[in-house]
């Protein structure tokens, strides 16, 4: 099994310009299932997720809100510190780019990059797109729009900036990419970032002047600091900047859990800032693709945003967990619809499941001999396998590992007719079914951790971790609870 000392783990900080979709819930759902996973190898683990709440487009929401920007982000920053408790997200710490603590950093790695000679005045014109908070080249826009918000205008810049050396960082960047073939994860994404970071880079613009809502820019209190250069920063700047005891212990970040469209903040403009401070750099960025809804990019616009907290509500968290992991093939997009969550929910929750964990409970508290028997199910179980996709963030192949070895265990049900047997056969198979049942919960807590929960509450066992998953004694008090999922009609 490949172990790590410690692990560090991150999300992308949210806009809190409105309320998480289950877009954001997806990166959440995905960091928290490789997070509980290192933890249940017995590593020390830091996970952390949080809010970014500053730029225009956040300003802007307010006044639209007709709120000050401080009571809306406030407002906005609880919804998803809310939603990801609902959602069971196992996050240590919660960053928010308005605490001091993070602005703290901010002027210190500045100062730093400075130091290096890497940050310079000048003029800065060109296209901006609030959508993306982010500066457009010629390329890149399409009929005189950014691509991805066609409905919103472009902004042209003319103004005095500040400006970072990214240029300077070219050979820099690709020989990293060389020599470290997992920092741009997945795969299929790194000749994209790659070559264009060939094509050469341009300095960078990091301070905005005709803005109020950000953090004052430390070598020039005129500008306000680009919001990504800042956000980018709360990596680090949660772990108290390079002198914080967290930083000691935790940095570099083993993986940065991101969306596709902001890799190459991740992959490009993140490791040239920290090689310009004199910083380690992380060891993955991996880029997760996108989900859209019955075809369509999910917008307040449409009215067809998924709120994942009232998806939950209806129908349970975990099936939304297990929904969004399962659907798609992890690192690629998907589509969600209704129809489909159902399926999943009937076809393989209750279906495989909790139909599984309801027969051998009921087999179990109906018999009064001794349960003990030769393990016969082990063989089916490939733990290595699963945690070496885990590894590599194959979260939905690491998912139908475990699925086979749930419908393994249900094939064997049926093969065995416990229903036909009597005394130690009987025994025995019941055995066999409960060891199972009490490893698969183990191996399904840190994607189902509420279902895990419940398993092992019925089966009388203690939840365990990766070192519990082999067959020994079965030493639970067996008492059949409610069916763990129903089937919607
Ligand atoms: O980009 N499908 O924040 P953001 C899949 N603040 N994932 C999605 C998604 C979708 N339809 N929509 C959003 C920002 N996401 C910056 C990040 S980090 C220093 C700053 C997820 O609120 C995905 O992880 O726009 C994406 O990268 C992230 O939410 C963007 O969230």
């Amino acid at each position: 099994m490949i172990k790590f000392a410690k692990f560090y783990i991150t999300t992308p900080i949210f806009y809190v310009n409105a309320e998480p979709h289950i877009g954001h819930a997806y990166t959440a759902i995905a960091t928290d299932i490789l997070a509980r996973w290192h933890r249940l190898k017995g590593e020390d683990v830091l996970f952390v997720t949080g809010t970014d709440e500053h730029g225009e487009k956040i300003e802007k929401a307010a006044e639209a809100a007709s709120k000050t920007t401080k009571e809306f982000v406030d407002e906005v920053s609880a919804t998803f510190k809310n939603a990801w408790k609902k959602l069971n997200i196992s996050n240590d710490d919660f960053i928010r780019t308005t605490e001091e603590r993070h602005k703290k950093i901010v002027k210190e790695i500045i100062e730093k990059v400075n130091g290096n000679g890497d940050i310079y005045k000048g003029f800065y014109e060109g296209y901006y797109c609030t959508g993306c908070e982010s500066f457009k080249t010629e390329t890149e826009i399409v009929d005189g729009k950014c691509p991805d918000h066609p409905n919103l205008k472009l902004k042209l810049l003319k103004e005095e900036t500040y400006f970072f050396r990214l240029s300077k960082y070219q050979d820099q960047l690709l020989e990293l990419y060389k020599k470290n073939p997992d920092f741009l994860s997945p795969k299929f994404r790194a000749p994209e970032i790659i070559n264009r970071v060939k094509e050469g880079l341009k300095d960078l613009s990091i301070t905005r002047q005709k803005l109020e809502w950000g953090i004052p820019f430390p070598l020039d209190e005129s500008h306000v600091t680009y919001v990504w250069v800042e956000a980018l920063i709360n990596y680090i700047s949660v772990l108290g900047g390079p002198n914080g005891k967290l930083f000691k212990k935790f940095w570099p970040a083993d993986v940065h859990l991101v969306g596709k469209e902001i890799n190459w903040f991740h992959s490009v403009i993140w490791p040239a800032q920290l090689m310009s401070a004199g910083l380690e750099l992380p060891k993955t960025v991996f880029s997760h693709g996108w989900w859209t809804v019955e075809g369509q990019k999910m917008s307040k616009s449409l009215g067809n945003v998924i709120d994942p907290v009232k998806l939950a509500e209806k129908y349970s968290v975990d099936a939304v967990r297990y929904f969004l992991i399962r659907e798609t093939p992890f690192g690629e997009d998907g589509e969600y619809s209704e129809k489909k969550f159902i399926e999943r929910i009937n076809g393989e929750l209750v279906a495989d499941l909790g139909n599984l964990v309801y027969r051998v409970l009921s087999l179990a508290e109906k018999f009064d001999g001794k349960i003990e028997g030769k393990p016969e199910l082990e063989s089916k179980l490939d733990v290595k396998k699963i945690d070496k996709l885990i590894s590599e963030i194959k979260l939905t192949d690491a998912l139908l590992e475990i699925w086979s070895f749930i419908r393994a265990t249900n094939k064997y049900v049926n093969e065995n007719e416990p229903w036909k047997l009597k005394g130690k056969e009987l025994g025995n198979v019941i055995y066999n079914l409960l060891e199972t049942t009490r490893v698969i919960a183990i191996l399904i807590s840190s994607y189902l951790p509420e279902t895990a929960e419940r398993i092992s509450q019925q089966l009388g066992t203690k939840p365990g971790t990766l070192k519990d998953v082999k067959f020994g004694k079965f030493a639970g008090k067996v008492k059949k609870g409610k069916y763990l999922f129903t089937k919607i009609e």
